[in-house]
């Protein structure tokens, strides 16, 4: 059964119009190495730590600036939003479509709230605690093309023609603000784009990106604004003593018009001088030491790496059920084609380099969970190939081999192809990112022993979810088993409003 909404009544929740405030009580465990009578054992002690959170529930204006705003993912997102706040369905071949928000965990998924006579009774994802409609937000950006966004949704061809029609209207006014642009950083094949680029050095660069997240918060009376870079994947930077692996050096490198400074780490760095959360959609290091220093050094939210859409989604579902049903993967090749404007710059070898790295770690926390399967150091032969193939456009191609060992020296062959179209897989991803990344914003929490609230740690793991390359605070455990980055995510919510974890143990019907 489904409710739209509910409300929490527990002596430990408390509404008020302000905000939600909850006590909370955290059951954990401490682990021991203790020798007794000269035999050492591992000894684990069940704790609980009571929390306090308190959620602002007054939902603000939210305005989202994208970098890269005229790239697929931009214009489609954009599209998606307007068709949605508007209404629009279109005719396609099989049937008139009504727009949806399918593939947004905050607005298509479920969570069990409980049971009610023999029933589990769900309720929208959304419903745990107040949170921006996307319809609501305001969308604006950067790009190094100055192609409006109805030319761009023309250019991607990812929507049906007859929903671009009607949507053109909407988008033809809408004109990305000039990008930062250093062609070292990107494909060569890109340069063609970059006709709408900030002039100046990389001090003044970061200055007018400011001044852009203010002109834009005020001409369109926003409360607040995320910056998110769905931009093209930029190459590694280089990290140098002395250049950009302590906040004071990145700073100065940035003063000294330093060449390996990125044009993603002058954003993110734009947006961290100014407050204003920054989210990195692709898989490039934007995040330097020196960048993360200052993020929290200044408690300003910063979150990635790169959308986690559909291969790697499926494969930390997959590897964790293997490896959790004690199957060893032995082998794991991914292939890919796509024929967008990011599968053309993914073609350059240092732009797939990054690439590369993201997609090829996202198996890790699953093999060193099992070191019955695993020798210490061992890890599944794990391949990535991207190519370009202009012609399929933005519906990619994912084809997958995993292999593994069962019983008894076994063998076990799964095959899987995957077809669609990359943008409406990633289109969904960013909205979550950018209205989690908002809602968290709105928490605090306080645990035992600590007098003040404060909020959660700016390097933003609850994002986990949506990025492949989950970007954690120095010195915390990276989760990529997609299971429970999303009891993660829906746990803390639900703590929130002072509900247990969600444990599936239904001991009502034992
Ligand atoms: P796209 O190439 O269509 O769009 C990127 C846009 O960024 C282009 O319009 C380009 O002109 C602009 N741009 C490049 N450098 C810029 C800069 N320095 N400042 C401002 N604008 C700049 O690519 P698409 O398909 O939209 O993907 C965007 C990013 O998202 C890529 O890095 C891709 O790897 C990443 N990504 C995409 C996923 C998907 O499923 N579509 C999933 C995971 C990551
Ligand atoms: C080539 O793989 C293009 C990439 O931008 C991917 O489409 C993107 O990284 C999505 O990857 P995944 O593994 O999340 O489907």
């Amino acid at each position: 059964m489904f409710i739209e909404k509910f409300k929490v009544d527990s002596p430990n929740v408390k509404y008020t119009d302000s905000h939600i405030e909850s006590l909370y009580q955290y059951e954990t465990t401490d682990l021991v190495h203790e020798t007794r009578d000269g035999a050492s054992e591992w000894v684990v002690r069940p704790k609980t730590v009571q929390y306090n959170f308190k959620t602002d529930v007054r939902v603000p204006k939210l305005g989202v600036m994208l970098v890269g705003w005229g790239g697929n993912n931009g214009s489609t997102l954009t599209a998606g939003v307007i068709a949605n706040r508007e209404g629009i369905s279109w005719a396609t071949k099989d049937k008139v479509q009504q727009a949806n928000y399918f593939g947004s965990l905050t607005q298509a998924s479920t969570v069990r709230v409980g049971s009610y006579n023999g029933e589990e009774i769900y309720a929208p994802f959304k419903s745990l605690l107040p949170m921006v409609n996307p319809d609501d937000i305001v969308f604006g950006g950067w790009d190094i093309s100055n192609m409006n966004l109805a030319d761009s949704m023309a250019r991607a061809k990812v929507l049906d023609i007859d929903l671009q029609k009607q949507l053109r209207p909407y988008m033809e006014s809408m004109v990305p603000l000039p990008g930062i642009y250093d062609q070292d950083f990107i494909a060569a094949n890109q340069s063609s784009r970059a006709n709408n680029v900030i002039k100046g050095n990389k001090k003044e660069q970061v200055q007018q990106v400011i001044k852009d997240i203010r002109e834009f918060k005020e001409k369109n009376k926003v409360d607040k604004i995320v910056v998110l870079w769905t931009a093209n994947t930029e190459r590694y930077s280089n990290v140098v003593v002395g250049l950009n692996d302590t906040s004071e050096n990145l700073l100065s490198a940035v003063d000294r018009n330093e060449a390996e400074i990125s044009p993603s780490t002058l954003f993110a760095l734009a947006c961290v001088l100014e407050g204003v959360p920054f989210i990195n959609g692709s898989p490039q290091n934007t995040f330097v030491p020196g960048l993360i220093d200052l993020a929290i050094n200044r408690n300003s939210l910063i979150g990635g790496d790169d959308f986690k859409s559909g291969q790697t989604k499926i494969k930390s579902v997959l590897v964790d059920f293997l490896v959790g049903a004690g199957i060893k993967p032995t082998s794991i090749v991914s292939y890919n084609h796509l024929g967008n404007n990011d599968g053309m710059n993914l073609s350059a070898p240092q732009t797939f380099r990054s690439k590369e790295i993201s997609k090829s770690n996202v198996v890790d926390d699953m093999v060193s969970s099992n070191a019955i399967l695993y020798e210490p150091g061992e890890h599944p032969d794990h391949v990535i190939v991207i190519k370009y193939v202009p012609y399929v456009g933005d519906s990619k191609r994912a084809m997958d081999e995993y292999t593994a060992e069962i019983f008894m020296g076994g063998k076990q062959t799964f095959v899987l192809h995957n077809t669609c179209e990359d943008s409406l897989l990633a289109a969904p991803i960013i909205l979550d990112l950018v209205l989690l990344a908002e809602l968290s914003s709105r928490i605090e929490l306080k645990a035992e022993g600590e007098d003040k609230f404060h909020s959660f740690h700016p390097v933003a793991t609850i994002l986990s979810y949506l990025t492949k390359a989950p970007l954690v605070p120095p010195g915390t455990p990276v989760v990529n088993a997609l299971a429970k980055q999303r009891a993660m995510l829906e746990n803390i919510l639900r703590a929130c409003i002072g509900l247990a974890p969600e444990n599936n143990m239904l001991m009502e019907y034992k």
